[in-house]
């Protein structure tokens, strides 16, 4: 591969474990990690500060270091962004045309943006949600995420910009904590269920939501962003799926090895965010196209979560 590879909200829960893939597929010479705030963890890669809306020290980083490839990770989650949608609408919106313009000029060959079940809205069908269908999102994240996946296929209609994108449901991973996303309870469980052996959800024990163990997510990212141009067939953003669960049901397998563990319910206004969006979704078209598919369902991702969170607690105690 040509030029470098420029990650930006590299510290966020995608940003930590995708940095790591990228760096073990093509090199930490072939990486920059980028973020508004300062660099944390494992990465071991050149970092540049960075707010995604300073267009021109976006511009300089691309140019000074030979950057060919953009992963934008930057963005307000559902939960936070409910709490300042005009920010949030603008970090999600000006983040991505910064990114796309340079695209456009031709300083960049390939960008990735992330899309979310949260395009997805109430009069959507819930089982199975399908590629194409309707998309009335309730959320200003929602909002965002469908605008800009109508972008992404606009500046590669008009002006070429090979942009990829892929709907993730809630992603699940160890590495770093939960970013003020609504599914973000799923990540947050697996922390107070060994610290405290307790868990207060803030949505409903029945609200099922699709969701995905982070290994699986950023594996289909690189997977994405190495196809042949001709395989992407889809320039708004493709489906993604992994396996569906409840809150009831996540505490269940937690349980098994827990068994002391205890959920408790209290919801609030991100119970309303996840009953506007899927339970399932059809995701054959990115298994046809570029041939996606998933490895980890609900039991191996709790013993993941718990093998790899264990350690941490129990050094800490
Ligand atoms: P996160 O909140 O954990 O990480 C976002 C990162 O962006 C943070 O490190 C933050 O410091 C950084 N950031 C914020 N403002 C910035 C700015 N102005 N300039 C530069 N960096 C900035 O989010 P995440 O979970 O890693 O999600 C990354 C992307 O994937 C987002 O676009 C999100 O919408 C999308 N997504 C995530 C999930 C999920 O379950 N995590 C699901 C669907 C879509
Ligand atoms: C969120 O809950 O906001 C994200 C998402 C599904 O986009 N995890």
């Amino acid at each position: 591969m040509t030029g470098k590879i420029l990650v930006v909200g590299s510290n966020g829960q995608i940003g930590t474990e995708l940095c790591l893939e990228l760096i073990r597929r093509y090199g930490s010479d072939k990486v920059i990690a980028s973020d508004i705030r300062e660099i944390e963890g494992e990465v071991s890669c050149v970092f540049e500060p960075l707010d995604i809306l300073d267009q021109d020290r976006l511009r300089m980083i691309v140019t000074e270091h030979g950057v060919k490839q953009v992963y934008l990770l930057a963005a307000l989650l559902s939960a936070t962004a409910e709490r300042n949608p005009e920010f949030a609408w603008r970090l999600n919106m000006d983040g991505l045309f910064n990114v796309l313009n340079l695209a456009k000029e031709g300083l960049i060959d390939r960008v990735f943006w992330p899309s979310s079940i949260a395009v997805f809205g109430p009069n959507t069908p819930k089982e199975n949600t399908p590629q194409d269908t309707i998309m009335q999102p309730t959320t200003v994240y929602g909002i965002s995420k469908q605008a800009g996946e109508n972008w992404c296929q606009y500046y590669f209609e008009k002006f070429g910009v090979d942009v990829r994108s892929i709907r993730y449901p809630g992603l699940i991973g160890y590495k770093s904590l939960p970013g003020g996303g609504t599914t973000d309870y799923a990540v947050d469980i697996f922390y107070q269920a060994l610290e405290h052996q307790e868990y207060t959800c803030f949505l409903d024990e029945k609200m099922k939501l699709p969701m995905m163990y982070m290994g699986d997510a950023v594996n289909a990212t690189v997977d994405i962003m190495e196809q042949p141009k001709e395989n992407i067939k889809v320039r708004t953003s493709y489906n993604l799926a992994g396996f569906s669960f409840t809150p009831a049901e996540l505490a269940k397998e937690i349980k098994h090895l827990i068994p002391e563990f205890k959920i408790n319910y209290d919801l609030d206004y991100r119970n309303d965010i996840a009953n506007s969006w899927p339970d399932s979704i059809d995701d054959s078209v990115a298994r046809n196209d570029w041939g996606w598919k998933n490895e980890v369902d609900l039991s191996k991702l709790t013993e993941i979560m718990l093998a790899n969170l264990s350690p941490k607690f129990n050094s800490e105690k």
